[in-house]
């Protein structure tokens, strides 16, 4: 795909990629190659992966995406009107920026213009997401940065020139622990000046069959992103999974708390890995963990917040108390 072009409404600041590549094949080595099993679940995002990201957003079982969608149409007003102005919009893990467009169209109804600046590790999506917001939108302009969270958070500490509101949305904190998002929370805090927000989107823990059916759904789409994993070890690394030896599982654990997504090997097998001259071999039953999702209690919000010295400005529910939109202001 052609790269976009730097242009006087658009930027991108891309961070170390061949430092990410081998990563990946350091990942590998180490996730396959010791007990438990895993693969970190930020390598679902190459090209292929974004994009099954966003038709899993599109599966009646994902409610997610659509319970966000709808408090942030109703609430988008009601946010920024306690935001400074004009604020800076910054985005952790913007991916196709389709959540951020309500934000971004109060935010340009209340200020006129808009400094964007999305973060991502997908740069074929921060150029396609780009493309699409600058068409649409006037008076924004944008800078993009691809990178992982931490480097993006360094780079968000940077922009000063205007408050930010920064927003981290789809419950993204869910791929960290309770732990890791505590840490992850305190980070965002320290790149926040006294008037900068966050704007966190979360789901919230709930039965276990609504869980387990919006992460393993009838269409088999969250099986196949899963399963991308292997595909880019396969392409990447010239790696030898048989996809078909391999199924998707999605389990409900800490009461409700977290789910757990992995692939189980069906067949025993042996599958050697070019990039990392090595082989490995898995057992039937064997399972590699590829995702953790971790729900929180709107208490559990509030503790989060509270633990880096953040407060809960204000939070906002859909009609259906699946999902909760917070806007955290430093204490
Ligand atoms: C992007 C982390 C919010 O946990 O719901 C969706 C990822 N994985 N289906 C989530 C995901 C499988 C998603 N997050």
């Amino acid at each position: 795909m052609p790269r976009a072009q730097q242009s006087p409404r658009y930027a991108w600041i891309e961070e170390n990629r061949c430092a990410r590549r081998d990563s990946f094949a350091q990942a590998v080595d180490d996730g396959l190659g010791s007990e438990p099993r895993s693969l970190p679940c930020r390598f679902f995002y190459d090209a292929a992966g974004s994009r099954l990201f966003e038709a899993i957003c599109e599966l009646p079982e994902y409610y997610l995406t659509r319970a966000e969608h709808e408090i942030l149409t109703r609430h988008a007003d009601a946010i920024i009107e306690r935001c400074p102005t004009p604020v800076t919009l910054a985005e952790l893990g913007s991916g196709s920026s389709t959540k951020t467009r309500m934000l971004i169209e109060a935010l340009l109804r209340a200020q006129g213009r808009l400094r964007y600046v999305p973060v991502d590790i997908s740069r074929s999506m921060l150029d396609e997401a780009a493309q699409a917001l600058l068409a649409d939108y006037r008076g924004l302009e944008i800078t993009a940065i691809a990178s992982e969270y931490r480097d993006g958070l360094r780079h968000l500490g940077k922009e000063t020139r205007l408050p930010k509101l920064i927003a981290w949305l789809g419950s993204n904190i869910g791929n960290f622990s309770r732990g890791e998002a505590h840490h992850f929370v305190g980070g965002i805090r320290d790149a926040m000046g006294a008037d900068d927000r966050l704007l966190l989107g979360v789901d919230l823990r709930k039965d276990a069959r609504v869980l387990v059916s919006a992460y393993d759904d009838a269409q088999g789409v969250t099986a196949r992103f899963n399963k991308n994993l292997l595909a880019r070890i396969n392409g990447e690394l010239g790696g030898q999974f048989d996809l078909a030896d391999w199924s998707h599982r999605a389990r409900v654990v800490d009461d409700g708390g977290r789910v757990e997504l992995g692939l189980v090997c069906r067949r025993a097998c042996e599958v050697h890995v070019a990039a990392l001259d090595r082989s490995f071999r898995f057992d039937r039953g064997d399972f590699i963990h590829t995702e953790d999702s971790t729900k929180y209690s709107e208490p559990e919000v509030a503790s989060l917040a509270d633990a880096a010295s953040l407060r809960v400005e204000e939070r906002w529910l859909d009609s259906d108390r699946r999902f909760c939109v917070a806007l955290l202001a430093p204490h």
